[in-house]
């Protein structure tokens, strides 16, 4: 974590065009140069008047269109909180459109949970939700407004799973019938049942209706993910207190930190590929992975956990850092307490927008110059930088792929830095925190227009799921 001290200097825009600059005018009067006819004379100030005059039109359609923009469009003249950087980056950033930058933002809390679904050519968006401490199943069909309780029967435990994992858990818990008796409901309440005879996917019919025949509703209970059970014990702070992240891990070496992680179950860590690939000639029984733990002398007196398998991206490449991600499976469960605890993944289809102000912890350098990993865990908040910006040439200059995401600060403020590596970047949704970047990379730590590079989870779900379910 490179936490740097001087963040309110001025923001210093290095980007450059790309290609050849706009053509210059150049008069050369030589000294051998021929006198100039009265004729020729006459239609140079023609020329040149009409060239003055053109020039003149454009910089007023370009005043004008700008007056526009700034006057017309409220959105462009008070951008949402934490992205103003980004919407003046946005307009002196060549190959950035700003009407993309500057277009408003989802508020961060507001997203939907859409499976939109090809069936019979038209597209059916469900969204689920779990409520209550009955962990009652909801479905939301059509964008209709009104959310139905699911009926008994037809729900097998495979659908179960899929609707817990398009929620950010990694399995389904449990999986029960409630009677309609012991609840109390809305006279209104409406319910949806799935035809039984189709084979449990999500994208199979709920159809409404105004009764439960079997009397009985759905209950789930999808692994636990995403809950700090100490958090409201922090006050302020950047060096972290146990049971802040309970998801962080420390993936080591023998008795060397090389990268963080994150708890994704009792017997799933999540790091970044490239920290294996470093040390793929090392023997498995090398590696530990130590969770619960904040202080890294401690973790250095921690047995910590034996790692099974190591499990990098197929498609993972050195050159790029193209699907910078890696599974370790480890020998031995985590035991779950308030100090070790599973993050959520994203929900399917979550949006987190550009500005969403996510944390980022390791026990990376706290400064760019230095060669050791902190010895406290460090936090800070980074926000979200969109893709389009941070591909542009002000910052990585097409480097991204779609399996990246930006987060950190134009000024340089605070970013991730070596050793950080393979950590979590975390965003809340209500009081749940989901798995939004793994650490992956970036041009040196907490440099001016140089955020932080993370792997894209939300990209990664299928094969995290696939991955977990065959093992
Ligand atoms: C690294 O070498 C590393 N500033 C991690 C994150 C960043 C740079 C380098 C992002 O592990």
């Amino acid at each position: 974590m490179s936490p740097t001290l001087d963040d309110h200097g001025p923001m210093e825009t290095w980007c450059t065009e790309e290609g050849p600059g706009p053509g210059i005018f150049r008069t050369q009067l030589g000294d051998q140069q021929e006198p100039i006819s009265q004729l020729q004379r006459w239609c140079c100030l023609q020329r040149g008047c009409a060239i003055l005059g053109a020039l003149g039109l454009l910089a007023g359609a370009g005043v004008g269109s700008w007056l526009l923009v700034l006057y017309l469009w409220p959105a462009a003249s008070s951008p949402i909180s934490g992205t103003l950087q980004e919407e003046e980056m946005a307009l002196s950033c060549p190959g950035v459109s700003s009407e993309e930058e500057l277009l408003p933002s989802l508020p961060k809390t507001v997203w939907m949970l859409h499976v939109q679904l090809q069936r019979a050519s038209s597209l059916v968006p469900v969204s689920f939700r779990i409520k209550g401490e009955d962990l009652l199943l909801e479905v939301q069909v059509q964008a209709r407004p009104d959310w139905l309780l699911v009926c008994h029967g037809g729900l097998n435990p495979a659908l179960g799973m899929r609707i817990c994992q398009s929620l950010g858990h990694l399995r389904l818990a449990q999986h029960k019938a409630v009677n309609l008796h012991d609840i109390k409901l809305n006279r209104s309440q409406q319910f949806a049942q799935l035809s039984a005879s189709l084979g449990g996917l999500l994208e199979e019919a709920w159809q409404s209706s105004t009764n439960c025949p079997s009397g009985r509703i759905v209950s789930l209970k999808c692994s636990e993910c995403g809950a700090r059970p100490l958090a409201s014990r922090i006050v302020g702070g950047q060096t972290v207190a146990s049971g802040r992240w309970p998801w962080q891990a420390s993936v080591m070496l023998g008795s060397r930190h090389t990268c963080g992680g994150s708890v994704l179950s009792p017997h799933w860590v999540v790091t970044a590929a490239h920290c294996m690939y470093s040390f793929r000639l090392s023997r498995l029984s090398s590696w530990r992975v130590h969770a619960g733990l904040v202080s890294h002398s401690a973790v250095r007196h921690h047995q910590g956990t034996m790692v099974e398998k190591i499990i990098p991206h197929p498609l993972y490449s050195a050159q790029n850092h193209d699907y910078d991600v890696a599974l370790l499976q480890l020998r031995t469960p985590l035991n779950f307490s308030d100090t070790v605890g599973a993050v959520c993944l994203p929900a399917k289809e979550q949006h987190f927008p550009r500005g969403s102000q996510c944390w980022v912890s390791g026990w990376g350098h706290t400064d760019p110059s230095h060669s050791h990993s902190s010895d406290m865990l460090q936090d800070t908040v980074v926000p979200l930088v969109s893709t389009h910006l941070c591909n542009s040439s002000c910052m990585y200059s097409g480097a991204l792929t779609n399996r990246m995401l930006c987060a950190g600060y134009l000024d340089g403020r605070a970013d991730a830095c070596q050793g950080d590596s393979g950590g979590p970047l975390v965003c809340p949704s209500g009081d749940t925190w989901h798995l939004v970047g793994v650490v992956s990379w970036g041009r040196g730590c907490a440099e001016p227009n140089h955020p932080g590079v993370y792997a894209k989870v939300a990209e990664f779900l299928d094969w995290i799921h696939d991955t977990v379910r065959v093992r």
